[in-house]
């Protein structure tokens, strides 16, 4: 899965997609290095994000949603507003990836239940703002499994289709580098809810923390954590460079004999 960011202030790219021109050739490019899905979003959920209108985040994303949905490009709408969800599965997204897990927008899971699109249900402890400040678990593992749990069992009474479900455990939403740490050793127990785990660590913060590098540069620490994320059943990788987690993913996958 493939990152495209139309956004002023995306952690790691903030500005750089924000004109349609310039996220469509780089949306163009990620699935030339091999993605299989382009995430494209038009609200950034880092720390202390700001949350944006549903009129300026559809302003941002369809002009690129529809680019690539004419060209029958793989599209998922990174979002957790049910109205800009129904705007872009119209305009040829399959995908619906919702960092609240449908408790942003009480139509959300109607929009995706009656489009039978793809969701991805993602842990955050709190909301983007405020989510960073002190977050506490008693077992971090324990806890994320059982939102997902609770979150996976909800939108299947909703209408929304199990096998069309995929969880996240949320790396960096209201965690911290510990948090972060024991739900990758231990992600396994996260892939045995019995969902594909999509696994979302790209540049993120705690690389940062373990490597002393800037976003950018955070490339190398990226593939190992979404390495050791493969090798405990992770099914997709949210990343901003497809190229070298792919080559990494092909070399794991033929030496575990896994695709
Ligand atoms: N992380 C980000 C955004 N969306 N979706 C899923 N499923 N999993 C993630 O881990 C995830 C996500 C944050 O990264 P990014 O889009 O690069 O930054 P920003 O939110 O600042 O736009």
């Amino acid at each position: 899965m493939g990152v495209v960011n139309v956004t002023p202030d995306s952690f790691s790219d903030g500005g750089e997609f924000l004109e349609p021109a310039a996220a469509i050739t780089h949306a163009r490019r990620l699935l030339a290095e091999g993605a299989d899905l382009l995430d494209v979003g038009g609200e950034s959920t880092r720390p202390g994000a700001e949350p944006v209108s549903e009129a300026v985040e559809l302003e941002r994303v369809m002009p690129v949603i529809e680019a690539l949905g004419a060209e029958g490009a793989p599209l998922s709408i990174d979002t957790s507003k049910a109205a800009v969800a129904d705007a872009a599965l119209a305009a040829g997204a399959s995908f619906v990836n919702d960092v609240t897990a449908l408790r942003g927008d009480s139509e959300m899971a109607a929009v995706v239940a009656a489009a039978g699109a793809d969701v991805c249900l993602v842990h955050m402890l709190g909301e983007p703002r405020t989510m960073q400040d002190d977050p506490r678990y008693g077992d971090v593992v324990g806890e994320v499994r059982e939102f997902l749990e609770e979150r996976l069992a909800w939108a299947v009474a909703q209408g929304i289709a199990e096998d069309r479900i995929w969880i996240d455990p949320g790396i960096g939403f209201g965690k911290t580098l510990e948090h972060n740490l024991e739900l990758i050793r231990r992600l396994d127990e996260i892939a045995g809810v019995g969902r594909p785990v999509v696994f979302g660590a790209s540049r993120k913060r705690f690389l940062g923390h373990l490597t002393g590098r800037e976003e950018r540069d955070r490339v190398a620490g990226t593939v190992a954590a979404n390495l050791l994320a493969f090798e405990r059943g992770a099914a997709m990788f949210r990343v901003h460079e497809v190229a070298p987690t792919l080559d990494a993913l092909r070399v794991a996958g033929a030496t575990l004999e896994r695709s």
